[in-house]
């Protein structure tokens, strides 16, 4: 063990500082949403790191803990920096209960260092340690995660992030002066409980980026006029369109590495599909607090019960209070919509996010999952990635009450019968069936 980089573990999910290179070839290093760059030592021009695959608790938002698996303390696992041409020696302890592998998602390598166990190597049974060693052979955007019992592994939280910067110039790969990474990541957790049911396979309740959950996930802080670049990868069940405000971004690399520059057009969203990895560029040129988030509404809520009918425009005035007479605890939910459930402030069980909360300078977000901010601002610093507060909108440039008089809407007069003739049969009558709310726990 003598021979072994001791590992660093890290016990805070905040956004830490990007590391900056000491040793080996410079580079502008990235910094991880909520987590971390995995240091290393340099052993005779070879670049040393030590992972452990450990049960890990993270906290996925303020008052939200969970039983996770991860690597050095953390889910997901540190970020890996290394630069094009770089001889990389990775040392991987188990110390979960079972077996485990990693596979180095996108990398050029010898085939016996791919990690898929039983495929290229023998697993890692628990207790002990493997050494993998390659050359870091194309710039890019990478992934890690283990390829042994896979299944269970990803859905405890096993991944990381890994970037490999080039050697030299290269003219599709800019420089920016911010440069931000996450993983999409997905958990089912039940209110109240700790640790994921891994048996789940598309309909999970918890929807992350590096194991965090809004409000949990930093905001990307930056100064007015930086070009920033955002690195992404996919490690979830389903695809996720991620949509930024205020800006275009062209994406500039995918899991193949740079993208030709005729392949690149300005666009808003983009869909990064279950295994892939999107970069994404844009020069920071709007000041404001922009909303950077996942664009499938059910992905920015947190933990709720989905099999719910919906009770928008039906009146349910006194029904409740009959009702309450049978059962005391009875509620009705969303009459008006859901948002009166961020202000009902019902009691959640112990270990539970807010299906939808986040208090912003106008009141409540309503969000949850996959929401972060964009924060760009004028006087922030070069290089100081500090949360600046909430924006300070120039006076007579945010949506407001008009107080003024209302008119009557003109309405087109001749609405409908005319280009579709009535049905000259009689209408048939109708059968509904009517769905009697089913009770869920916790609700
Ligand atoms: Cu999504």
């Amino acid at each position: 063990m003598a021979a072994l980089p001791e590992p660093v573990i890290q016990t805070s999910p905040d956004t830490m500082a990007p590391l900056i290179p000491n040793s080996g070839r410079p580079y502008n290093p990235v910094v991880t949403l909520n987590g971390w760059t995995l240091p290393w030592r340099m052993n005779q021009g070879v670049k040393e790191f030590h992972l452990v695959a450990e049960p890990v608790v993270r906290e996925m938002a303020p008052g939200f803990k969970a039983h996770l698996w991860g690597y050095n303390g953390q889910s997901p696992g540190p970020t890996i920096e290394v630069v094009e041409g770089d001889r990389v020696r990775i040392f991987v302890t188990n110390k979960l209960p079972e077996h485990t592998s990693i596979h180095w998602h996108g990398q050029r390598l010898p085939n016996g260092m791919d990690g898929v166990a039983g495929l290229n190597q023998p697993a890692i049974q628990p207790g002990k340690t493997f050494v993998y060693e390659f050359v870091a052979r194309r710039p890019g955007t990478f992934m890690y995660h283990p390829h042994a019992d896979e299944m269970t592994q990803m859905a405890m939280g096993m991944m990381g992030f890994w970037v490999t910067h080039p050697k030299v110039k290269n003219p599709l790969i800019d420089e920016v002066q911010r440069d931000f990474c996450f993983l999409l990541n997905a958990f089912d957790i039940d209110p109240g409980s700790y640790t994921p049911k891994i048996m789940t396979m598309l309909d999970f309740n918890l929807w992350s980026w590096n194991s965090r959950i809004f409000p949990g996930i930093d905001s990307l802080n930056v100064r007015l006029n930086d070009k920033v670049r955002i690195r992404i990868g996919n490690l979830t069940m389903t695809n996720h369109p991620i949509h930024l405000h205020g800006h275009e971004f062209l994406v500039t690399g995918t899991d193949g590495g740079p993208t030709p520059k005729s392949t690149r057009w300005y666009e808003v969203t983009t869909d990064v599909a279950v295994g892939q990895m999107r970069q994404v560029e844009f020069l920071a040129d709007e000041e404001g607090d922009w909303a950077f988030h996942c664009h499938k509404s059910h992905h920015t809520m947190n933990a709720m019960g989905h099999n719910v009918p919906t009770l928008i425009g039906v009146d349910h005035s006194g029904l409740s209070k009959k009702i309450n007479n049978l059962i005391p605890d009875y509620m009705v939910m969303g009459e008006r919509g859901m948002a009166d459930m961020t202000e009902m402030e019902m009691p959640i069980p112990d270990n539970t996010a807010p299906m939808m909360t986040g208090e912003g300078p106008f009141g409540s977000v309503e969000m949850g999952g996959m929401f972060s901010v964009l924060k760009v601002r004028r006087d922030q610093k070069p290089g100081d990635y500090k949360d600046p507060g909430w924006f300070k909108h120039p006076e007579g440039t945010v949506a407001h009450e008009y107080e003024g008089p209302l008119s009557e809407p003109a309405r087109f007069k001749a609405e409908g019968g005319q280009s579709m003739p009535r049905a000259q049969t009689p209408s048939q009558p109708t059968e509904v069936k009517v769905r009697k709310p089913q009770s869920h726990s916790g609700h």
